[in-house]
């Protein structure tokens, strides 16, 4: 079926529905809901059968959904309409709620009803539950509304024939979620900077500054006044509550020369440089970079924001990572996050940074050693688990363990076209050749729209899919790891793995050391950072700023290539 996706941007859901619809044999083109002309020109260009609309923030014109069927995938129950949904579900904390395909009308939301998926609600942020179970319903109900589609004679309920608890919410402000900190409790604080995470954020002012507070996390072993700051760590802030206290990972100071969400101790670095240093490490609750080990296998968790790696996290994680490596395990599992598995060098950072491109090369160069220190374990297999998605430079360090386990369901983007046609490093070049091949690593680089698993694997990016979800994710890793230990698959031991993974990495060192791979790519880097063309410098000021885009890239917009549009006319 020809299927026109109209969205506000090419977000994770959007991608997720690209690629597993493409997949699915479908014909698929993406248009940017710029304004009402291109997106009815889009229309006319492409002549779908079907429009889907997976994230969109204005309504379709009646010049479109008069004559094409477009379906809104609306996050939300049914009956449930308006631009804050998943705010309000958290906020009043309910237990279950879901996602509709419904079509579009002149009254926003309030059309047909094609298909309902329901999930039980994770304490979790507005954009994790986005990104995780609202992705996934999308794509259920999305594929029944498809069936139903190709049913003859189907016709969709109309709200009034269904009797719902779903209504009409209205747009959450900051006054429906501002925290009272003389009376809000650390649960209550934290559920409202959650059901606003990753935007708006909850405003509070502080310092006689008005910011916006993201990423909080309990800390159930520290106590204060109500309201004031009590602690710090390397970047973030602790401040108490009635009953204990919460981390402030992130904020955001729209009227500060850098106004975009940053690490809290940069955001107040000289209002906080006096706080008493707190070693999360005494915390149980708040750990980005967390290790664990059980039956000979140790498991490295770095939960970082967005899944980006500032310099320091980077260092930080390679010293955990060289401690996990003088345990006495076989095994080591690089976790990465809840949501992403990394997403690659921290571009926040890097724009709020006194020299931009200084601090590209500090960030770079500590993912290389990171990268490094993983393809140089003799003494364990490492493989990288991705439970959430990896992007940019972040697929190419998961590529650096010895294999690459992901979930199903996980998209990954390998390339850096996106971001000023950067090189990229990594060892990239090292590495793809070597589990991809020489023709595939071509593909790979060459490419520059999301990759799904199948794809993935055939290409020699991911070797191993797991069909789990994401609760039991975990314990899906530790069952294949066992298996590996008791080497019930595969025709070698352990043993008899880690003396060939270190016989190859001398025989490929002889050939060519790693040294000169990396010379290679950070010579190229150092181009793209200090050299005459400016492209990296604009597309990751855009990124951060988050100008939208004037106009779809011809990649997902197929109807706009000209070669296509030959190709419908004769
Ligand atoms: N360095 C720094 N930041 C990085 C990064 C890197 N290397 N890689 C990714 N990021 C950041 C992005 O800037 C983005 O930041 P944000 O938290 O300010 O949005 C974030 O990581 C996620 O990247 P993105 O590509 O936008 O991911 P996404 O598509 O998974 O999620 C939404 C974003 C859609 C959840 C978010 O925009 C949102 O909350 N929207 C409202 C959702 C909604 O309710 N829609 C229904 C309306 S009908
Ligand atoms: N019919 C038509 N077009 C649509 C929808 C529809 N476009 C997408 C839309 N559904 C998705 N749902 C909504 C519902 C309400 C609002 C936006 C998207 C909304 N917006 C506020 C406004 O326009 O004033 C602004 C909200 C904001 O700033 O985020 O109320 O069913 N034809």
């Amino acid at each position: 079926m020809k299927i026109l996706l109209l969205c506000h941007a090419f977000n994770s859901l959007t991608q997720r529905l690209f690629v597993e619809l493409q997949a699915q044999g479908h014909d698929i083109s993406v248009e940017f809901d710029i304004n009402d002309e291109t997106s009815l020109q889009a229309v006319q260009l492409f002549q779908p059968e079907l429009i889907i609309a997976p994230y969109l923030k204005r309504a379709i014109p009646e010049s479109i959904w008069k004559n094409t069927i477009c379906l809104i995938i609306h996050p939300g129950i049914t009956g449930d309409r308006g631009p804050s949904s998943l705010d309000w579900a958290i906020l009043n904390k309910v237990n279950e709620w879901g996602v509709t395909v419904l079509q579009a009308n002149a009254e926003m939301d309030a059309g047909d009803i094609w298909s309902t998926v329901t999930f039980p609600m994770r304490n979790a942020t507005k954009a994790s539950i986005y990104r995780n179970e609202v992705t996934e319903a999308a794509m259920q109900a999305v594929n029944i509304a498809i069936q139903k589609h190709q049913q003859p004679g189907f016709a969709p309920l109309s709200l009034k024939q269904i009797e719902t608890s779903g209504c009409w919410q209205p747009l959450m402000q900051q006054t429906d979620r501002h925290i009272d900190w003389k009376i809000d409790d650390s649960a209550t604080v934290i559920r409202k900077i959650k059901c606003a995470d990753g935007f708006p954020g909850i405003k509070q002012e502080w310092f006689d500054r008005e910011l916006y507070l993201f990423d909080a996390h309990h800390e159930p072993l520290l106590h204060g006044k109500a309201g004031e700051l009590i602690g710090r760590n390397e970047t973030a802030i602790c401040v108490a509550t009635t009953n204990t206290a919460v981390w402030i990972g992130h904020l955001k100071d729209k009227q500060s020369p850098h106004p975009f969400k940053l690490p809290a101790t940069v955001v107040l670095k000289d209002e906080t440089s006096d706080l008493p240093f707190i070693d999360v490490k005494q915390s149980t609750a708040y750990q980005p970079v967390y290790y664990h080990s059980a039956d000979e296998v140790g498991y490295l968790h770095f939960n970082f924001y967005n899944g980006a790696m500032s310099t320091a996290q980077c260092q930080q994680l390679r010293e955990a990572l060289i401690q996990a490596k003088q345990q006495p395990t076989k095994i080591i599992v690089l976790m990465g996050g809840e949501d992403f598995w990394s997403n690659g060098m921290h571009l926040n950072q890097i724009e709020a940074a006194k020299s931009a491109a200084d601090e590209s090369w500090e960030n770079i160069n500590a993912i290389n050693d990171l990268s490094l220190e993983i393809i140089n374990t003799g003494s364990q297999l490492v493989f990288s688990a991705m439970r959430g998605n990896a992007g940019a430079g972040g697929v190419f360090l998961a590529r650096a363990a010895d294999e690459v386990w992901a979930r199903k369901g996980v998209i990954l983007n390998p390339h850096y076209k996106d971001m000023g046609n950067l090189y990229g490093s990594e060892y990239w070049s090292y590495l793809l050749p070597r589990f991809a091949g020489d023709e595939n690593s071509q593909r790979i680089s060459q490419s520059r729209l999301p990759m799904g698993l199948t794809e993935a694997k055939a290409l020699g990016l991911v070797d191993k899919i797991i069909d789990a979800p994401r609760n039991l994710f975990y314990e899906a890793v530790q069952q294949h790891c066992k298996k590996l230990l008791n080497k019930a698959s595969g025709n070698l031991s352990i043993n008899q793995r880690l003396d060939k993974k270190r016989q190859q990495r001398t025989h490929d060192e002889a050939i060519k050391p790693l040294s000169a791979y990396r010379e290679l790519e950070l010579n190229k880097m150092k181009q793209n950072f200090y050299g005459f063309d400016p492209s990296y410098h604009i597309a990751r000021y855009n990124f951060v700023y988050k100008i939208a885009k004037s106009r779809t890239p011809l990649t997902i917009a197929k109807h706009r290539r000209i070669s296509d549009i030959v190709r419908r006319v004769s």
